[in-house]
């Protein structure tokens, strides 16, 4: 088997690779058939003197065997894949350790949000001061090992894609549109965060880095950045 994808750091990126290298061997049998053809041909009718031209107007057996064969290919390919598709695309595994980070594209950042202390978005730690206890920043995304993450991907301008080659992971995000996207990380480390679809000018300068931290350092990270945590009734008091 070959070598050359990144290292695969996610639950479900064996079974993808899988699949991708069926496909890959597939298309490379097709290729060479097909390059192999066309040279045998090239040799085979080049120019000689005194060869008339023939012509031909096609092969109806030929042309079905082909468009059959290609039709069968893809039906199974879809068949079999579709299971794995439906647990990474439909399925978001719901676990008592989960964590729910929003990443929003924009011209030409991610825009990372935390739901904070409470675990909730957009909830006040402070309803007298009106503060919000969420955290947000651009393009530094921290995530514990080892723990089902869920990623909820929204746009603010035009159609940007997650991408994270070593977690296998790569969904557009569509402005007016909310997509939950998941992963779980089986290795720490520092993986980068391209945008994987033409969105402008400063396209290719858009990049976020994501940090698969142990649980010791992924707590001690939230203890430094997130906005301390407010007892319930803390708002109430202070608003006397
Ligand atoms: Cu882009």
């Amino acid at each position: 088997m070959l070598d050359w994808l990144p290292p695969n750091v996610s639950t479900y990126g064996g079974e993808i690779d899988k699949f991708f290298y069926v496909i890959y061997y597939i298309t490379a049998v097709v290729f060479f058939l097909v390059a192999g053809a066309m040279i045998f041909f090239l040799i085979k009718y080049r120019h000689q003197e005194g060869r008339r031209a023939t012509y031909t107007h096609g092969n109806t057996t030929l042309e079905i065997v082909w468009t059959t064969a290609t039709f069968v290919a893809m039906l199974i390919l879809a068949l079999v894949s579709k299971p794995l598709w439906g647990r990474i695309k439909q399925q978001v595994p719901m676990t008592q350790s989960m964590v729910t980070i929003q990443v929003t594209g924009k011209q030409f950042n991610w825009e990372v949000l935390y739901p904070g202390p409470d675990g909730e978005f957009d909830t006040a730690a402070d309803s007298a001061a009106g503060t919000l206890d969420d955290y947000q920043v651009d393009n530094d995304m921290h995530v514990p090992v080892n723990t089902v993450v869920r990623v909820i991907l929204k746009s603010k301008d035009v159609i940007h894609s997650f991408f994270v080659p070593q977690l296998r992971l790569k969904q557009d995000s569509v402005p007016g549109h909310t997509i939950t996207a998941w992963f779980e990380a089986t290795q720490t480390g520092t993986y980068e965060i391209p945008c994987a679809e033409l969105c402008g000018f400063g396209h290719s300068g858009m990049l976020g880095h994501l940090y698969v931290d142990t649980p010791e350092e992924y707590e001690a990270w939230k203890d430094e950045k997130w906005p301390p945590s407010m007892p319930a009734d803390s708002s109430n008091v202070e608003a006397q």
